[in-house]
């Protein structure tokens, strides 16, 4: 009998979604989900088997969830289930396991900061790995040009999936425990927050999404009748292992898959346990599920910090900013100024929602619980906030440590010039400051819970969010881009958004520094078709609603010798300065240029910085503008051609005409 037509049917509508890709036969499933419609709980207990329950009381758990559950352990066979609470004693026991099996170490000079090493080959995001699954193709990728490979978004059909599915996830927790996590993305309850379960059998991802999102009981709570985003995440090394385990870090590098499925808001992950890959909350959540939630409902999931600055004079104003990977945010976030009288203060420093208010206000959230950071070139010059945040309950992973229990990477330098430390570097070799090679890897990254940063916004869990006037858009841009400048109008704003550009960091596997575009600083998380993104960001815009100016900055030009023509860090409170002097629409702040309004000389506040080439920082030179407008207009054609929203196109169309007439 189907659904629709059995009278006494009292099941939860959801328990009746069809089953797919589990892995697990046809003929099984259709049995499993006709049976459902009588005895649930029946069907749930011979799901799990005797699977025991190794911690946790499944039959509390919301139906949809014990079904989410004896699903995927009927698939990945476990030998048991740990059903996560969140708490302190729960992650110490965690930890004292680990230490255990040397996996995790201690670093005693802090108190509970944790260091861990992975397989060498599990270091950083997998782009070429991760895709989105739809129906139809251009639900996902643009209508690219013929034989254009699309780079925004990656995508794959239902039936791939499934076979790619079936080859990985059968059995594939045999000898492990799942864990299930209940997390909220946002503050729990809130408006625009959304709740997640992840189940996975690494327990450094246990500890991780601990402090990257908020783990606890009350998420079941909150769940009730809304929707949940599953999560299925594996390291992909069933018991018993048939390769050597490096580092005590399972994993499988060469069958690494992290697939979405936006429509049933769902995230496959195997054989990786690094960061993004695995932290299920963070870019496959909350960017590139959750900017598919954001189309359908209105709002925005954006790869954005968000910050509040305080004017001298006491007023502050709340700013968004978008810059790809490693290049900037959570310096900017926690940014401490080197102008007198100013104050800054952390919302977010990777991740922002975005609605209007009914006040025509955009507010935004940080759906995260914690700074997943990158590790070298932070220290008490350039980033301090940071440093004092990770100063415990952190945990450190491909970051090197000193025989004296600190951490070490690249940038520390100068705090540890006279002691000379023995390091142990992030492969586990001994090492010495001036030895070839790095001692942390380049992506090596602190999780550090952002309730211990000491300028946290008091507002930062604000369930409604906090009023955006500015959004930023920047990238590593070593020549031709002035240090700021500001765009004409939200359309062309949108514009200068899709042309983002930026050299390559270690973020993810791109080998070697190559300016390349990252539209939106969201290329590798991009959601949908790029052009219906475009599309959704020009509607945002309506009478009603006060949209927020639209900047651009470039903290890493470099002069003739390849220095930075900026010193960055502090002193780009400065450019957020002359940005809110904008904003408050003061006078003979701006030079009109063809790509937007730079700073008229002397209207950044430069005081007590020493030597900085003006011109060089802040020209927009015609030669080079004249190729990127070629560039640009190749580019968008060929990757969005059709699906180009007109208004974008005009905006390309009206800057090539004033660059070509300079
Ligand atoms: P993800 O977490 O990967 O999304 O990166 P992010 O954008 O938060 O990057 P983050 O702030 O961690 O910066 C990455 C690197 O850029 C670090 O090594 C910083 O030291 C360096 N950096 C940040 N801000 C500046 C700046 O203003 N000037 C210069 N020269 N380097 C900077
Ligand atoms: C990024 O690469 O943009 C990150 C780190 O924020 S990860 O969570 O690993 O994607
Ligand atoms: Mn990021």
């Amino acid at each position: 009998p189907s659904g629709a037509d059995h009278p006494n049917m009292s099941v939860d509508p959801s328990l009746l979604t069809p089953y797919k890709n589990t892995g697990a036969s046809e003929a099984s499933l259709r049995q499993i989900s006709e049976d459902a419609f009588y005895v649930v709980n029946e069907v749930v207990m011979k799901r799990l088997g005797h699977l025991p329950i190794l911690k946790g009381d499944f039959h509390l758990l919301p139906p949809k969830v014990q079904r989410f559950i004896a699903e995927k352990a009927e698939l990945m066979r476990p030998r048991g289930i740990f059903i996560c609470d969140g708490t302190q004693h729960e992650a110490d026991d965690i930890i004292h396991k680990l230490i255990e099996r040397g996996m995790l170490s201690k670093l005693e000079a802090y108190e509970n900061n944790y260091i861990c090493r992975t397989d060498p080959k599990d270091v950083a995001r997998v782009e070429s790995k991760t895709w989105m699954v739809t129906k139809e193709k251009h639900q996902t990728v643009c209508r690219t040009a013929e034989g254009v490979e699309p780079i925004m978004g990656h995508w794959m059909s239902p039936e791939s999936l499934s076979t790619e599915l079936d080859s990985r996830f059968p059995g594939c927790m045999a000898g492990r425990t799942m864990y299930v996590i209940p997390f909220s993305m946002g503050p729990i309850g809130g408006p625009l927050s959304k709740i997640g379960v992840q189940l996975t059998d690494s327990n450094y991802v246990v500890l991780s999404m601990r402090v990257m999102t908020r783990v606890c009981n009350s998420v079941w709570d909150a769940l009730g009748d809304n929707d949940f985003v599953r999560c299925i995440h594996s390291v992909g090394l069933p018991r018993p292992v048939k390769q050597r385990v490096i580092n005590h870090w399972p994993c499988n590098p060469e069958r690494v898959l992290i697939a979405h499925r936006p429509p049933e808001r769902e995230i496959w992950s195997f054989g990786s346990g690094y960061g993004g890959n695995s932290l299920l909350g963070k870019k496959c959540f909350a960017l590139r599920i959750a900017s598919n939630i954001a189309y359908d409902e209105g709002w925005m999931a954006e790869h954005m910090l968000i910050m509040g600055v305080t004017r001298p004079c006491g007023r502050e104003h709340f700013i968004a900013a978008a810059f790809p990977s490693a290049c900037g945010k959570t310096n900017l976030a926690m940014l401490e100024p080197t102008l007198p009288g100013w104050k800054v203060r952390c919302v977010g420093d990777d991740i922002a929602w975005m609605k209007f208010g009914e006040d025509g206000r955009l507010y935004a959230i940080n759906p995260e619980a914690g700074f997943f950071g990158v590790a070298p070139g932070t220290s008490n010059r350039t980033n301090p906030m940071a440093v004092a945040t990770f100063q415990k309950n952190s945990i450190f992973t491909n970051v090197a440590e000193t025989t004296t229990g600190e951490y070490y990477w690249e940038g520390l330098e100068e705090d540890y010039k006279d002691k000379d430390p023995e390091i142990i570097n992030w492969l586990g070799e001994k090492w010495k400051i001036g030895d070839p090679g790095v001692a942390a890897h380049p992506n090596s990254r602190f999780a550090a819970p952002a309730s211990q940063c000491p300028i946290i916004h008091p507002d930062w869990e604000s369930p409604k969010g906090v009023p955006i006037e500015a959004i930023i858009f920047g990238g590593r841009r070593p020549a031709g881009v002035p240090l700021v400048f500001e765009t004409h109008s939200w359309e062309h704003g949108v514009f200068t958004a899709a042309c983002l550009k930026s050299e390559t960091t270690a973020a993810a596997e791109h080998k070697g520094k190559n300016v390349m575009h990252d539209p939106f600083a969201m290329r590798p998380f991009m959601g949908y078709n790029f052009g219906k993104y475009l599309q959704h960001w020009l509607d945002l815009k309506t009478e009603k609603r006060q949209v927020p100016k639209i900047y651009h900055v470039n903290w890493f030009r470099k002069d003739a010798d390849g220095k930075f023509l900026w010193p960055g860090f502090g002193d780009n409170i400065r450019v957020i300065d002359w940005i809110i002097r904008r904003l408050d629409g003061e006078a003979n702040l701006g030079v009109e240029t063809a790509i937007g309004t730079v700073p008229a000389p002397g209207s950044v506040d430069m005081s007590g910085l020493g030597d900085i080439k003006w011109d060089e920082l802040m020209s927009v030179p015609a030669d080079y503008w004249k190729e990127d407008a070629k560039e640009v207009r190749a580019f968008l054609e060929a990757q969005v051609g059709p699906d180009l929203p007109k208004e974008v196109r005009h905006e390309m169309d009206e800057q090539e005409k004033k660059i070509n007439s300079l």
